[in-house]
């Protein structure tokens, strides 16, 4: 329910090596561009400052490609960079290692040559393929480094949620997390229904579902009605002793175009409304910071009957705000912060909401509200091929310095769990989106979730039982 295509890739912008290494690294393989296997792409020199004869250009067409042909002495796991010029703007490629997962690249605007990092790629021994592929096209590869990854130290997550009043439930939960943390990862679903479907067609349960607010906003309710039920649906996965996750597609209070293009019903996108999140903030006597607060306060209800009901919450509001695609993100990263406060603030210390694991869902430092009030870091990634999304896990991991659990919250693809223990992505959870990934043969085949569902390191409602005790 968002600009999936868009919010995988968004995901990757974003840190960026501030310069090029000038440290000279035994280990480290460099491979130019102009001598790998070229396909529909071309060598040019019209850009000064490249290495070694040129580089390559000319990915105009979906499947135009640079592939290199890299050795490893071993199996080995390797950091690599992308040495880019983002003439044109800035723009995205496809990854893919030896022909199967894929991950993006992002490449910021530059006018001259720029070093981008493309996360980690586990090399096999001998022989291994990296296809650079089009995606969003128009950009120059100089040439790629592979560097041996460092080890990651042992985990030390800090054991105090943020909410100094965060009561039992909340702490059985995080306390629990943390105990499986690198050593398993916890299955997970968007909506109970689609969580059904796994049990159907799998022939195991998630540990986590994930639910969505979406039909409390009041802008909804004014138009729909109270028809929402996934409170219930929270209720009753946490009775089957399941894990329950809950985000919010927040609908703007005011200002929906509600036009056949742009109906109320797509509200939570910036293109749906011209509801403005800076002025609204701006200044707390204006009737759209009241409004601001009435939905805060409407969704306030809703939590606190999961509170009742005994029910800890991972909870994931302002989702994906860095990529501007909702109202929340539309006017930066400032605005943003602001709102996160807010709502902490006011479902905290007002309303004394005491179950709520705070989980932030963007990956850029500048858009991040503060250790203070985070407990959880998470990405939403929508890249095809299982991988194990070690760029977004690495930069959440600088994000916390190491401190804060991380989870993968929406994702496209179930991840592979071999992939994601050599990859050292230890999420502590990963939960697939519904209609049209986990349901759709070309996301997640039927095959390889029943390998993903039975696996060991996987962790499935029926395994993670008696959780609060643990
Ligand atoms: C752990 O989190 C608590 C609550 O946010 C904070 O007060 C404390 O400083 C943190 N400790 C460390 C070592 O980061
Ligand atoms: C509140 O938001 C609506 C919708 O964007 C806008 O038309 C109106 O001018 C705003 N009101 C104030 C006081 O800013
Ligand atoms: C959050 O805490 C980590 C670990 O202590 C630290 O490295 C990081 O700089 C902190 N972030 C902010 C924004 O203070
Ligand atoms: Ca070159």
């Amino acid at each position: 329910m968002s600009n999936r295509w868009f919010a995988g890739s968004l995901k990757a912008a974003l840190v960026f090596a501030a310069g090029i290494s000038t440290a000279v690294c035994q280990d480290a393989l460099n491979f130019e561009a102009e001598d790998a296997v070229l396909s529909g792409t071309v060598v040019d020199t019209a850009l000064a400052g490249y290495s070694g004869t040129g580089y390559v250009t000319g990915f105009d067409e979906a499947t135009d490609k640079l592939t290199f042909t890299v050795t490893s002495d071993s199996l080995k796991l390797y950091d690599i960079s992308v040495r880019y010029a983002g003439i044109y703007g800035e723009k995205r490629t496809s990854m893919i290692l030896n022909g199967g997962s894929s991950s993006e690249v992002y490449f910021a605007a530059s006018d001259t040559w720029a070093t981008a990092e493309g996360g980690q790629v586990l090399l096999e021994e001998g022989d291994n393929t990296i296809d650079f592929v089009s995606n969003w096209g128009w950009y120059l590869i100089d040439s790629i480094t592979l560097t041996p990854s460092a080890p990651r130290p042992p985990h030390d997550i800090n054991t105090s949620l943020v909410n100094p009043n965060a009561n039992a439930n909340a702490y059985a939960l995080y306390d629990y997390l943390i105990s499986i943390y690198g050593k398993n990862i916890l299955s997970g679903q968007q909506d109970l229904a689609f969580a059904n479907w796994i049990t159907e067609n799998i022939g195991k349960t998630p540990a986590v579902v994930s639910v969505d607010l979406m039909d409390y906003s009041p802008s909804r309710v004014e138009f729909q009605g109270n028809i929402a039920t996934t409170m219930e649906d929270a209720i009753t996965h946490h009775r089957r002793g399941g894990i329950v996750s809950v985000l919010w597609h927040w609908n703007a209070p005011t200002g929906l175009y509600n036009t056949d293009e742009q109906p109320w019903w797509s509200g939570f996108y910036t293109r749906a409304t011209d509801f403005n999140v800076a002025t609204a903030l701006a200044d707390t006597t204006n009737a759209n910071y009241t409004l601001i607060i009435r939905d805060i306060d409407a969704i306030a209800v809703q939590l606190k009957r999961l509170q009742r009901a005994g029910v800890p919450v991972l909870f994931r509001p302002l989702h994906e705000a860095e990529g501007g695609w909702f109202w929340w993100g539309a006017q930066g990263a400032e605005p943003a912060k602001k709102l996160w406060d807010l709502l902490y603030d006011r479902l905290t210390n007002h309303h004394c909401i005491n179950n709520l694991i705070w989980t932030w869902n963007s990956l850029a430092a500048d858009w991040y509200p503060g250790n203070s009030t985070v407990d959880i870091l998470s990405a939403d990634v929508y890249s095809q091929g299982h991988g194990p999304m070690s760029s977004e896990y690495n930069q959440l991991y600088e994000l916390g310095g190491g401190k804060k659990l991380i989870a993968a919250t929406e994702v496209g693809a179930a991840p592979l769990p071999d992939l994601l223990q050599a990859y050292q992505a230890d999420w502590v959870y990963f939960a697939v989106w519904g209609s049209q990934f986990i349901d759709n043969p070309q996301w997640n085949p039927v095959d390889v979730l029943k390998k993903i569902y039975n696996d060991e390191y996987v962790l499935t409602l029926d395994e993670i039982q008696g959780w609060a005790g643990k």
